[in-house]
């Protein structure tokens, strides 16, 4: 494919991350303006780089045919939750939606990568209305803590920065931080009525002081 070929293949993948980030941001705030707890953090979304589908391709064997099949995460939302209890409560929500198809889920939490890696990821399948009709695309979701963001950002970098060769000792050091990051969840989950308690009263009294 030349540059030409990819930018209309990608587009509506582009079209898919920039309706489902409108999607969810507009779920969380409509939680918050029903006065509900919204499980969502915040959320980002992004197309997956040319460079990035090759190498997956490869590592995959997946031909160029069937990259729309083949990889499934071309498509990519992530969401942010501030506990490990609104990450189910954010499938659940995800699960009952009308506008995409739910394919399968991977389980990172309960089953956790060797390199530390904790998310859990849902594969959906997500209707897009293009200038030439419907298009089907494959978008991957994934939903975090903080904590699991932070690290798999910092491992990512890492990665990047060792082109996949991490040291040892670097390997080591991070399945560590993975461990405190697994630690520092569940003591958050053991505080989070407290928290989410602590958070309602404090936008609560700063709605007051912006009437006043
Ligand atoms: P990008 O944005 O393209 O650079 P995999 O073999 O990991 O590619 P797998 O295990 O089936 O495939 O995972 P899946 O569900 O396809 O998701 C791949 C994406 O999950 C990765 O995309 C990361 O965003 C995230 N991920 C999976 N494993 C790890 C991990 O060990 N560390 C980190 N930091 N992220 C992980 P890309 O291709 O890295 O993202």
């Amino acid at each position: 494919m030349d540059v030409r070929d990819w930018g209309k293949f990608l587009q509506p993948y582009e079209q898919a991350v920039e309706e489902l980030k409108v999607k969810f941001k507009t779920l969380r705030s409509e939680l918050r303006s029903r006065d509900e707890y919204a499980p969502i953090e915040f959320v980002t979304g992004r197309v997956k780089k040319i460079s990035s589908i090759l190498e997956k391709s490869k590592r995959l064997s997946v031909p160029m045919e069937q990259i729309e099949t083949g990889i499934e995460d071309i498509a990519g939302i992530r969401i942010m939750c501030q506990f490990v209890e609104d990450i189910h409560r954010v499938a659940d929500l995800i699960r009952l939606r009308q506008d995409l198809i739910v394919k399968y889920e991977k389980d990172y939490i309960t089953n956790f990568k060797d390199s530390g890696y904790r998310s859990f990821h849902i594969i959906v399948e997500y209707p897009v209305q293009t200038a030439i009709g419907l298009k089907k695309v494959l978008a991957e979701i994934q939903i975090r803590t903080l904590a699991m963001n932070f690290w798999a950002t910092i491992e990512h970098s890492l990665n990047y920065k060792y082109k996949e060769q991490l040291p040892e000792e670097v390997r080591v050091r991070l399945r560590n931080a993975a461990q405190a990051a697994f630690i520092l969840d569940k003591e958050m989950s053991n505080i989070r009525e407290d928290i989410v308690e602590a958070q309602k009263s404090f936008e609560d009294s700063s709605i007051i002081v912006h009437k006043v």
